[in-house]
């Protein structure tokens, strides 16, 4: 498959919900996409968003990678099996030393031109067997009486897990919350907690133990030192699951200690969905979930994770792709719909525009 065109557009959308995160307070997403096309006018798109606070990567540093990719790619040929994600992009990209978020956003242009040449869903070159759907958590943040309002919304349309963020304020403020959350969403529904590293190691056990009765399915990243989590699991029975971890580790060295319940793969962070797989295999091979999550990226964005989600076969996990509501419903022509909890897994029509074209700009081919 050669790449005959390959071009950069710049985005730049509202947020009808503004992100506060690591104090950041963020009222627009921005970013690339990438658009290739093959000599016979396939065409394949990739989204490159770096989420302020968590990406290091600016808006100069990826326009720049990108641009070289291109110099250096547009009119080769893609090496062959990239799909396998065994190892293909990491020896085709490896000496372009990108950023998570291009690297990301440039595998997916490539996999969604390949589904294209195939006329498949993405999904479905990612694996022999993929699921049609996937599963959703609903993501709980905000005052506390939003939360439960949210709480409650969720569960009667149909969500069967959820996700609670905690450790921004007292601990006995948190466990109060979590127990009003269990109580309206009932028995039934899964509860994930995330604490994004707020706890030294006796503040999580008081957590973990005001908790223990809520049956929660996991805690992510409890501790501000994760090398302490093996101890928290045997100290509170409670589980975890690793998010920023895992981005300062490589899928091979990573310790998966007993009380890891699920491993976070952010593809956007994380540099991609071949180092995402390679994560997910390694869990897999210990029994521990792969959920894959968003980094707050546009409706198309999210559909392509969802592929990812879809070939990774567990047909039980809940996946963090429930952001798509912090944009308006105008912004794009792929809406990211949730029925029930659940995403059909659709083959995104690549001749449509990522987002609504207002919202792009090409950025000059020639310089
Ligand atoms: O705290 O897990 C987080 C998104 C971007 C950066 C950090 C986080 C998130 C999410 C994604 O929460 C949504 C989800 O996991 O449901
Ligand atoms: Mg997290």
């Amino acid at each position: 498959m050669k790449i005959t065109t390959f071009d950069i557009l710049s985005y730049k959308i509202p947020m009808v919900a503004p992100l506060t995160m690591k104090g950041l307070e963020t009222h627009h997403r921005e970013g690339l996409f990438v658009r290739l096309s093959d000599d016979d006018g396939r065409i394949g798109w990739g989204e490159i968003s770096p989420l302020p606070g968590f990406s290091p990567e600016s808006m100069n540093e990826i326009t720049e990678q990108t641009r070289k990719l291109k110099y250096r790619l547009k009119g080769t040929v893609a090496p062959e099996h990239l799909e396998e994600l065994s190892g293909g992009f990491e020896r085709w990209l490896r000496d372009f030393d990108l950023s998570a978020s291009v690297r990301c956003g440039f595998e997916t242009a490539v996999l969604n031109l390949i589904a294209a040449t195939r006329n498949c869903p993405l999904s479905e070159i990612l694996a022999d067997t993929s699921a049609k759907t996937i599963a959703v958590n609903a993501l709980l943040s905000g005052p506390d009486d939003k939360v439960i309002a949210k709480a409650k919304e969720s569960a009667q349309v149909g969500y069967k897990t959820v996700k609670l963020k905690v450790g921004r304020r007292s601990i006995d403020d948190d466990i109060v919350l979590a127990r009003r959350v269990r109580e309206t969403v009932g028995g039934w529904v899964a509860l994930r907690l995330d604490a994004n590293r707020a706890w030294e190691m006796d503040e999580a056990v008081t957590f973990a133990a005001g908790v223990k009765p809520l049956a929660v399915e996991y805690i992510e990243e409890p501790l501000i030192d994760p090398k302490g989590l093996a101890e928290f699991h045997k100290r509170t029975g409670v589980p975890f699951a690793l998010d920023e971890t895992l981005r300062e580790n490589t899928p091979e060295n990573i310790d998966l200690p007993e009380g890891a319940a699920a491993v976070i793969l952010k593809p956007t962070l994380l540099g991609g969905f071949e180092i995402s797989m390679r994560f997910a295999r390694r869990a897999r091979r210990k029994d521990i979930k792969s959920v894959v999550s968003s980094s707050f990226e546009t409706p198309s964005g999210l559909h392509v994770l969802a592929q990812l989600a879809a070939a990774l076969g567990e047909a039980d996990t809940a996946h963090g792709l429930g952001t798509a509501g912090r944009f308006a419903a105008e912004i794009s022509d792929i809406p990211f719909g949730i029925t029930d909890g659940t995403v059909k897994i659709i083959r995104v029509k690549q001749s449509l525009s990522p987002v609504k074209p207002e919202f792009l700009e090409e950025i000059n081919n020639d310089r």
